[in-house]
């Protein structure tokens, strides 16, 4: 491990004397991008050790920042991760927080402390581009009227978004309140219940198909593709996936061109890799290890453009920039992509076991880049982080005070994303379904109920009926459970885990 030096002052040596001529509270203000990726898996770039595919933006990220070794998503999956992230709460305590549909309800309530209602508050320009998952409006919205609540509600000055996800209907993007390029003639109507519209299925057409689905996703054909839900109308609003990563890196360095003269937060979620895989032609066969490996390079082209406007601008050294992952891998998501079978010894994983939907670690532990503003030693930092700990982190950052029952579970652990301390928080609660504890060398995964393999995307759960013990310092691939060897330990993170459950927060 390279030692760490916390970066210089230069930040406050520029931005404080300015302040304080304007009257403003003594605080630095850096400008925050977070690139919030779909799926990456723990070994799917270049600086977390993948040989085949390369990633080389991604990889002078972590050459010149802080290369996070154990930081993780919320959950498991996407949505509890994106609302764990911009509440700082544990999605696991709310109901109606798992994968949601593409017509739900916004599940995040308009008047809560969200990531950006607080740094809105500090005088922020707040922006949200790519993928949302959180619902919208109040369930089945009128998808050719004012579609909200939504992000503008929670905090955001501005968004463009895909609603769900990729592989979910509708496949239109919305940009602040509306459709974007919706021609009210042709309007859009979504359903998650029976089929709506006269348009072909994937199940009932699948010779229409560019890629088969292997499991679900049969229902509206958009693009060649078949969805889960169905859709009619909205043709001219209809995204093309194979653009949808150009699309979305072109609004996200817009605003930041826009914002430039003040600090902004960009929350910039992407697509990639999440499935449906459709990667523009520019990078379609360009990494050898299938389609997957493609969608991973041409990520690794949006994170360049981010770093590249940065630059041009002059904001490296005034902006926080973090790269990481909603949850960890998966191979077939439910598609015939190829991507199983050409994956030529890439893993996905690394040293990690399991994947997405995984009470295993690679579930959860993913990629976690962060360059801080002014000036760092670059370094590898083994502190435990979660994405829950941005809120109150980024109130730290700004001079913000959090409200007593704001952020119930987000930690400040400051200090370690910027590299000035070798720790993070204490303990840490994975949710795969079930939840898992890790504290210090530990890793606790309580006893449950369900296959041990989730047959449709051949990952193990790690779900089973015994608890589980591993030591995560000589067994980080979870391969011995060492429960019965260490009672006293399991009986301690057990006990500690239910007070966590029981207690409606954890923040100290
Ligand atoms: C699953 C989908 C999967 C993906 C996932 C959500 C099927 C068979 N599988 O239900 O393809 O969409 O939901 O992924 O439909 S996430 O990254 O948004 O959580
Ligand atoms: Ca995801």
């Amino acid at each position: 491990m390279i030692p760490m030096r916390r970066f210089t002052n230069h930040l406050s040596r520029v931005l404080l004397p300015l302040a304080a001529a304007a009257g403003l509270a003594a605080t630095p203000k850096p400008n925050i991008v977070l690139i919030y990726t779909d799926d990456v898996g723990y070994g799917d770039v270049g600086c977390y050790g993948a040989t085949r595919v390369k990633t080389p933006n991604i990889d002078k990220l972590a050459a010149g920042g802080l290369r996070f070794t154990n930081a993780h998503s919320p959950s498991a999956t996407c949505t509890p991760s994106r609302y764990a992230l911009l509440t700082g709460e544990y999605a696991w305590r709310r109901k109606g927080t798992g994968v949601l549909p593409g017509d739900a309800k916004l599940i995040i309530a308009p008047g809560r402390e969200t990531i950006p209602s607080l740094l809105r508050r500090a005088g922020y320009a707040t922006g949200c581009v790519g993928k949302w998952h959180l619902g919208l409006g109040e369930g089945h919205p009128d998808w050719n009227g004012e579609i909200k609540p939504g992000p503008l509600e929670i905090g955001f000055d501005y968004a463009f978004i895909m609603p769900a996800t990729g592989d979910r209907v509708p496949c239109v993007f919305v940009e602040n309140h509306r459709v974007a390029g919706l021609d009210p003639a042709d309007p859009i109507q979504v359903s998650y219940g029976k089929q709506i519209g006269g348009e072909p299925t994937g199940r009932e057409h699948p010779e229409l198909l560019k890629v088969k689905p292997s499991h679900g996703h049969d229902n509206t054909i958009v693009n060649g593709i078949s969805r889960i839900g169905f859709m009619s109308g909205g043709k001219s609003a209809r995204w093309v996936d194979e653009d949808i990563a150009d699309t979305l890196t072109r609004k996200a360095v817009t605003f930041i061109e826009q914002h430039r003269d003040r600090p902004f937060f960009l929350y910039f979620a992407t697509h990639d890799i999440h499935v449906p895989r459709a990667p523009h032609a520019r990078f379609a066969g360009s990494s050898g290890c299938g389609i997957r490996g493609d969608v991973i390079q041409q990520l690794d082209w949006c994170v360049g453009e981010i770093v590249a406007t940065l630059d041009r601008l002059k904001l490296t050294d005034d902006t926080l920039l973090v790269f990481t992952s909603d949850n960890g891998p998966v191979v077939d998501d439910g598609y015939r992509d190829g991507a199983v079978e050409n994956l030529n010894g890439h893993k996905p994983g690394g040293p990690l076991r399991g994947g997405k939907y995984s009470a295993f670690d690679a579930g959860t532990r993913v990629p976690f880049i962060v360059r801080p503003p002014g000036h760092v030693e670059p370094g590898v930092s083994d502190a435990l982080i979660s994405q829950v700990d941005f809120l109150a982190s980024f109130a730290a950052l700004t001079g913000q005070k959090l409200a007593e029952d704001a952020g119930p579970d987000s930690f400040n652990v400051l200090p370690g994303l910027l590299g000035e301390s070798k720790t993070g928080r204490d303990h840490l609660v994975e949710h795969a379904g079930i939840l898992s504890l890790i504290k210090g060398r530990w890793k606790y995964i309580e006893p449950g109920k369900g296959p041990k393999v989730l047959a449709n995307v051949h990952i193990e759960s790690r779900i089973a009926p015994e608890p589980q013990l591993y030591d995560l310092n000589e067994d980080v691939g979870e391969k011995r459970n060492v429960a019965a060897e260490h009672p006293e330990i399991v009986k301690e993170l057990a006990g500690l885990l239910e007070k966590l459950r029981d207690h409606p927060r954890s923040r100290p």
